[in-house]
Formats: structure tokens, C-alpha cells, sequence
């Protein structure tokens, strides 16, 4: 059997020692390398003054890592700069933030350049190569260019945008032309796929047969493989002491009101400004329901370095005290905003006392936080999902969730009146049909998925 080399900016490999659970995409990577062998590849997070292409390998329950440190310019300019100043920004429709920089698209070259020169001597002749994510579009090429024959595969775990805002990027055609080195292509919904497809039939000529694109000489699968959660470990999660005491501590301090969480790492595309809106013409609209919720907002702040996060994250705290300072009484507070990160197990009692999940990106790959809320409901008594129709997870939750369009606060103070209002039977109903996408499209039958097509070669007519 073939070995596995994942490459990903940053390894979450498991270490000894480690305490709590990895996220899902780390439980799954790892299962595959210990089922198969293999590396995982990527930064260790650490700087270094000049890269020397050291590796420092791990091995940890059975997984191998093996990580490079970069130097300070590689980080402003790749991680920070072009992965996310610039794609980020770019593939989740903001070209109204997404910064053009020639020195940014350089140091993503270089680093990607370097990843590929230190992970190619690690590479068998029959390992397969499957490369995770945006901010490593043109590893696969530079693999090839060192003679890399094998198998490579690249999954995106973020959207793919339409080819009008794409092609606002000095580099669009030579970023699309380098997938052309990859075996398969990986999205999560339909509706990245298409705008791929798209793009690399309209803008650069390539040809579609079924579900290979060819250019020149090269051919490419493509498919959707959406991810899902480790479910059974969110499940137990959800049934832990830590996680049943959460539960009490919830339900005493709602005192008989209905609690609405959100959970969001603190970033532009998870529409929380426009969540916070919604909500507010919500307690407008219906001043009856007012002292009858509160919501709960749980976002760490991420990527600090970076302008436009400090912006959101102002702009936030002027519109949580905004409504607080509008609607609060002496013995109520609408919103209750909090900063940091908790165990997976705290948020899984938090989500299983919310009555409500609200989970309204205004673009995201997939959302798994839609998911995790799913998977810690109690079945006798399940909350509702309130889902944005421009998440990914919304092509496989859809029918369960009660959809809405973020950007409309009308939608929104709609959306969660009926979800307040919505019988037994019916959040019931709609659960077990969300549930059973959960628990059946896993994040294991997700990685599966994945490498099975991997290892398939393309029929090509
Ligand atoms: P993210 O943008 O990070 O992922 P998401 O899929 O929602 O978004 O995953 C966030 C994870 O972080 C969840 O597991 C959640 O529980 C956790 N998390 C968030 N806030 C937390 C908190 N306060 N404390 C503890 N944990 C917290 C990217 C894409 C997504 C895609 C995933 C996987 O942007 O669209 O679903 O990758 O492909």
C-alpha cells in the first residue's frame, strides 16, 4: 500500500503529552497516516533568522511530522501578505479587502519554492502527495518541476470564487494554470467546483470530459468531497462531565430564557456584524420576545497581524455595546460577547443548551461549527439550526436547517422568531434528517473519499 505525505501550512499532528482532542481534519489526517505510513509536512509556526531547510521530525502516536521554521519575511509576506491579505480576502468574495502586492505574491513563491525543496527527498516513488489548502496552490507544480511523478492530490478547504472576482488577481491565470499539476482537485460543494470549472475552461482553455479538465498536456480530476466532523467524538464530547456541568451552567444563568449561540473564529467572512444586526431588528421588530433570549457570542480573536481583523474586532465591540446600551435592563443583557477560545467539550455543552444555532457566514467553504451544534443536540429535545444559504454546509444541511440570506436583517429577526416558535415535532424532524448527513458523511468517510479517488488513475478517453 501506498504511503501517505500530507502537506498543510501548519501540522497538527498529535505530541506526546498532549492534552484535550485535535480538531477533526487533524484526527482524520492522522488516522490515515497511522492506517497508511507517511509524513505530514508544513511550518512549525516557529521563526528562524535565516532558512536552513532543518527538519525537525516528530513521531507521536504513531504519526510522523516533520516541520520547518521561516524566517520573519517569509511570514509577512506569504502567511500574513499573500495567504491572507490577498486569497483569503479574494476567495471569499471581498475584493473590496483583498490587497494586489508584488512582494506578497514573491514571498508565497519562495516559501512554497522551499517547502517543495525540503519535502521533495522525503518523497518515495509510490507515496501519494495530497496537499491541503490555499496557502499551498502551487506546491504540486514546483513538485513536478524536482520530478515528482506520483500521485498528487489538492484539497481546498475554502471556496473557490467566480471567475469575475478571480480574475481581479495580477496572478489568476498562471495560480490556475499551476493546478493543472495535481491528479484531483478537491471541494467541498458543487458550487466551487463550477466556478473552477469555469474558470479554467473560459479563461484558460481547458477542455471538460465528465470530470476531467485537460490543458495541454496535463489532466486533472475534479470532485466534491465535502468534510465532515469526527461525530462520534463530538458526540461523546457532548456527554462528559465537563460538557454535562457546562449544560447546567447554561440553562442556571439563561434563567427560563432560550439562549442563541454563535461560534466563530473572529474574522470578516463569518458575518458577524451582520449577525449582530439581524439580531438587533429582531429585538425591534418583536419587543414581547425581548427579555425572552439573549444571545451568546463566542469568537477568539485570529490573525492579528493583520489590519483588516483589528478593524472587525473593533467594530464589533462598538456594535455589541451599541445594542447592549439600547435594549439592556437592570436584570437582562441581549448580547453576551466573549473573546476566547474553550475545550471542545465546554462548547459541545454550550451548543446542547442553545436553543437556537446561529451560524450565518456571508461565504465559507464549509462550516463545521454548523455541524458540531448538530451533533450535540439531545434527539428527545434538538435546537434549530439557523443556516446561511452561502455556506457550504448548506448543500448538505439544508432541508434540516431553517436557511437564511445574512446580508438580510429582515431574514435574520424572521428566521429567528420561527425557530423560537417551531413545534417539537418539527425541530425533531428536521434534526434527524441534519443528524444522519453528520453522522454518515463523517470526517473519516471524508478523508476515504478523498484518497480512494486518489489512488484511482483518470480513464482518459
Ligand atoms: P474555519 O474558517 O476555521 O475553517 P470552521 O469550519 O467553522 O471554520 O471551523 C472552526 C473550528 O474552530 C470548529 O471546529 C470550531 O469548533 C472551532 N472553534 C471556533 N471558535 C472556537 C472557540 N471559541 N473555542 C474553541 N473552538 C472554536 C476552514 C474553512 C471552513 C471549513 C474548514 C474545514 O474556512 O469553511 O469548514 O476550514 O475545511
Amino acid at each position: 500500500m501506498s504511503r501517505l505525505i500530507v502537506i498543510s501550512n501548519r501540522v497538527s499532528a498529535p505530541r506526546d503529552g498532549q492534552n484535550g482532542a485535535q480538531g477533526g481534519l487533524a484526527v482524520a489526517l492522522s488516522a490515515a497516516l497511522r492506517e497508511m505510513g507517511g509524513i505530514w509536512f508544513g511550518w512549525s509556526g516557529e521563526t528562524t533568522d535565516s532558512f536552513n531547510g532543518h527538519i525537525h521530525f516528530q513521531r507521536a502516536q504513531g504519526v510522523t511530522s516533520a516541520t520547518v521554521d521561516l524566517e520573519p519575511q517569509d511570514i509577512e509576506e506569504y502567511y500574513n501578505g499573500y495567504a491572507n491579505r490577498t486569497l483569503w480576502p479574494l476567495f471569499h468574495y471581498r475584493i473590496d479587502l483583498a490587497e494586489y502586492e508584488r512582494g506578497f505574491a514573491g514571498g508565497y513563491q519562495r516559501v512554497n519554492d522551499r517547502f517543495a525543496e525540503t519535502v521533495r527527498p522525503l518523497i518515495d516513488k509510490s507515496d501519494l502527495v495530497w496537499v491541503q489548502d490555499y496557502h499551498l496552490f502551487p506546491l504540486g507544480q514546483m513538485l513536478r518541476d524536482r520530478g515528482c511523478t506520483n500521485r498528487i492530490g489538492f484539497f481546498l478547504h475554502i471556496p473557490w470564487p467566480p471567475r469575475r472576482l478571480l480574475n481581479t488577481m495580477p496572478e489568476a491565470a498562471d495560480l490556475g494554470r499551476t493546478m493543472f499539476a495535481y491528479d484531483l482537485i478537491g471541494f467541498h460543494t458543487e458550487e466551487w467546483l463550477d466556478s473552477f470549472v469555469d474558470f479554467a475552461v473560459r479563461d484558460l482553455g481547458a477542455k471538460l470530459d465528465g470530470d476531467l479538465l485537460t490543458l495541454g498536456d496535463r489532466h486533472v480530476r475534479v470532485m466534491t468531497c465535502p468534510i465532515g466532523i469526527d461525530t462520534r467524538e463530538f458526540v461523546a464530547a457532548a456527554q462528559t462531565t465537563n460538557a454535562r456541568l457546562t449544560y447546567r451552567r447554561m440553562k442556571d444563568s439563561a434563567v427560563g430564557r432560550d439562549l442563541i449561540v454563535g461560534v466563530d473564529r473572529l474574522d470578516y467572512s463569518k458575518g458577524l456584524e451582520e449577525r449582530f444586526l439581524g439580531y438587533e431588528r429582531f429585538l425591534a421588530d418583536h419587543p414581547e420576545e425581548r427579555k425572552e433570549v439573549f444571545l451568546l457570542q463566542i469568537a477568539p480573536p485570529s490573525r492579528g497581524a493583520v489590519e483588516s481583523y483589528r478593524k472587525i474586532r473593533a467594530s464589533l465591540e462598538g456594535l455589541a455595546g451599541h445594542i447592549n446600551g439600547a435594549y439592556a435592563d437592570m436584570d437582562w443583557v441581549p448580547i453576551r460577547y466573549v473573546n476566547q477560545g474553550y475545550p471542545r467539550d465546554v462548547l459541545a455543552g454550550i451548543y446542547r443548551a442553545a436553543r437556537i444555532g446561529l451560524v450565518t457566514p456571508l461565504r465559507d467553504g464549509m462550516n463545521l461549527v454548523a455541524k458540531e451544534y448538530v451533533a450535540a443536540q439531545n434527539a428527545d429535545d434538538p435546537g434549530v439550526l439557523i443556516l446561511s444559504r452561502f455556506a457550504g454546509a448548506a448543500a448538505q444541511l439544508g432541508e434540516g436547517a431553517v436557511l437564511v440570506n445574512p446580508f438580510s436583517a429582515d431574514e435574520m429577526s424572521d428566521a429567528l422568531l420561527r425557530a423560537l416558535r417551531m413545534p417539537l415535532e418539527e425541530r425533531q424532524a428536521r434534526w434527524r434528517s441534519m443528524m444522519d448527513n453528520v453522522e454518515r458523511e463523517d470526517v473519516l468517510w471524508w478523508r476515504k473519499r478523498f484518497t480512494d479517488a486518489l489512488v484511482q488513475e483518470p480513464v482518459v478517453a
